[in-house]
């Protein structure tokens, strides 16, 4: 089996030399998706995977655009569209300075396994620019987003490839593309998902990543006989994710001790609030502040600079920031000081060999692709709401959310159970490939 795993990595590396991170994504994948195809003749003999980890089309564009200072700058646009066979093109965009072909077609990789477990009909791919949105003006994201659009009106479409947001893209910059989108084709339609309420989004769809994340991890614990009321949490980030991740945790009744930025994290040891968090989110979301700002209004608190919270003793983690932001050394340490849970809300912020370590010791661990899949099957539900142009309650979307949830943890053990473990990184690539896989056999050699 090794040597099998080994020789498909190989000739996957050929052709995508240079791309850390998609290769990163392709072994986790690979070495959980091979031996169930090697067992399973329907799938044996047909490079299913090595059709898979082909993007179907990948487009690259110059975003030319005019700064404040009237300065014209360049950078670059993508998208990846990797999979189609159950439904059109669907992930978000990135607009972040790390950006490249790797960082895309692994987020847009993982979208092909994520958005199947949804049980939603929608395709993998991903986009974005290495445009760095931190420190930038409305007026100057407003021109990028608009130029941005203006090459990329032409690939998309409510049939064929339906964007959203990811880092650095939030609900002001998918209105400013919506706006352009709109001009340019002269039509309303949902083209992108995470629109605002009052021209076609979805009520929950800001709230859906973070709080999906938490119904996740609830239904974890609860077949291990726990739950999260009483619950200390660490958490990274304080984007969209981390901030709804916190919001659904404190609603549960546990405690949250930290949140971060790039620059490094805080630590609050009387757990946030309602409060605390409404002022977290109006420094993130409208200042557009560092979390250190926080200790201003809470000085008890602590803020500790260039770190990740992986140190803050917790009994679950919830990663929400990016990818590899917890190794191996971080992993030790979540486990030697108690923690017996983590959910990813990112998508792979956990590196192969603090996966390792989380396997090793047994302890609850669900990959992005299950338990941050809550955002796109919002988006998906969003999809659904435009076409038959209607609204649902935030109370139906919400329960339809936690269903979905619950769906896909039955999923991971359907196709995840090990003698006396559940391995949910093998539970959810099995369980996502399948669908695909069905769907592009029976569509022919594509
Ligand atoms: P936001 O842009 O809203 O927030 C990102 C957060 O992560 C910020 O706090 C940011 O800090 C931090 N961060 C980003 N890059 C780095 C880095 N290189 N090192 C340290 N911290 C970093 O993004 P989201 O909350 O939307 O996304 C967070 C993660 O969740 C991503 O991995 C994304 O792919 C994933 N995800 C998002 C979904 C969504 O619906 N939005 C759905 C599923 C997954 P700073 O401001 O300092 O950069
Ligand atoms: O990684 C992700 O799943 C997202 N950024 C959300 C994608 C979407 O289409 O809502």
């Amino acid at each position: 089996m090794d040597t099998t795993i080994k020789d498909f990595l190989t000739e996957v590396n050929k052709r995508n030399r240079n791309e850390p991170e998609f290769m990163q994504a392709v072994t986790e994948v690979a070495e959980t998706v091979i031996p169930y195809i090697v067992k399973n003749d329907v799938y044996y003999g047909q490079n299913i995977l090595l059709r898979m980890v082909e993007p179907e089309r990948v487009i690259s564009f110059r975003v030319a655009w005019i700064d404040d200072q009237e300065e014209i700058q360049v950078n670059r646009g993508y998208r990846i569209e990797m999979n189609s066979a159950i439904g059109p093109y669907k992930g978000g965009l990135r607009f972040h300075p790390s950006v490249n072909l790797s960082v895309l077609k692994f987020l847009a990789f993982e979208q092909i396994f994520k958005n199947s477990l949804t049980t939603l009909p929608m395709g993998g791919g991903k986009g974005g620019s290495d445009f760095d949105p931190k420190g930038k003006t409305d007026t100057e994201v407003m021109r990028f987003c608009q130029s941005f659009m203006t090459e990329l009106f032409r690939h998309i479409g409510p049939n064929r490839d339906i964007p959203a947001g990811d880092i650095g893209v939030g609900s002001r910059e998918i209105g400013y593309m919506f706006g352009q989108y709109k001009r340019l084709k002269n039509e309303f339609t949902g083209v992108l998902t995470g629109k605002g309420i009052s021209w076609g989004g979805s009520l929950i769809r800001p709230e859906a990543t973070g709080y999906g994340v938490v119904y996740f991890v609830q239904k974890m614990m609860e077949h291990k006989g726990t739950g999260l009321r009483g619950k200390t949490v660490a958490i990274s980030g304080s984007g969209n994710v981390a901030q709804y991740a916190a919001e659904k945790a404190i609603q549960m009744g546990a405690k949250v001790l930290t949140l971060s930025d790039s620059s490094g994290y805080i630590f609050d040891a009387e757990g946030l609030d309602e409060e605390k968090l409404t002022h977290i989110m109006e420094l993130k979301n409208i200042k557009r502040a560092r979390i250190s700002a926080y200790l201003e209004k809470y000085p008890k608190a602590k803020f500790v600079s260039g770190k990740s919270p992986w140190e803050v003793p917790c009994e679950v983690a919830l990663p929400c920031a990016t990818q590899n932001e917890l190794n191996e050394k971080e992993a030790e340490m979540l486990i030697k000081n108690g923690c017996i849970c983590v959910g990813e809300g990112a998508n792979m912020p956990s590196t192969p060999e603090a996966i390792h370590q989380f396997t090793k010791h047994k302890i609850l661990y669900a990959p992005g692709k299950a338990s941050n899949a809550g955002g796109v099957a919002v988006s998906g539900l969003e999809m659904a709401q435009n076409s038959l142009r209607y609204n649902w309650t935030r109370e139906e979307v919400d329960a339809k959310l936690q269903s979905i949830m619950s769906d896909i943890h039955q999923s991971c053990l359907d196709y995840g159970q090990e003698s006396g473990y559940v391995n949910y990184v093998k539970g959810a690539n099995i369980a996502g490939f399948v669908k695909v896989a069905d769907a592009m056999l029976a569509q022919g050699v594509v």
